[in-house]
């Protein structure tokens, strides 16, 4: 993916083409290159999103993830089914946002 020109991209950009890489750094481990195995799945998990997800070292946690992201039921997740995961969290991060600053609003 260094083939992706950096020098003028915008934050939103760079985070765009952040998420690709992250994914790449994972899915080219084992099996198919462009897809997450469970192994990888959790690598991720943990390495890149421990802060969020917190015990993802737990295999159950793992699995409900794997399951609730592998739409196409293949065993692997795509990076269309990765996305839907950053999604999903940095929604749920803006609505804590949101939240905690109604909290300071009111306070004042
Ligand atoms: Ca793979
Ligand atoms: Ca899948």
């Amino acid at each position: 993916m260094s083939h992706l020109k950096k020098e003028n991209a915008s934050t939103l950009e760079n985070a765009m083409q952040l998420m690709i890489q992250t994914f790449h750094k994972y899915s080219g481990n084992e099996g198919d290159k462009y897809t997450l195995s469970r192994a990888e799945l959790k690598e991720l998990l943990t390495t890149e999103l421990g802060n969020y997800l917190g015990n993802a070292q737990d295999k159950e946690a793992v699995d409900k993830v794997m399951n609730d992201l592998d739409s196409n039921n293949d065993g692997e997740v795509d990076f269309t089914e990765f996305v839907i995961l950053v999604g999903a969290l940095t929604v749920a991060c803006n609505d804590f946002f949101l939240e905690f600053n109604e909290k300071e609003e009111k306070k004042k």
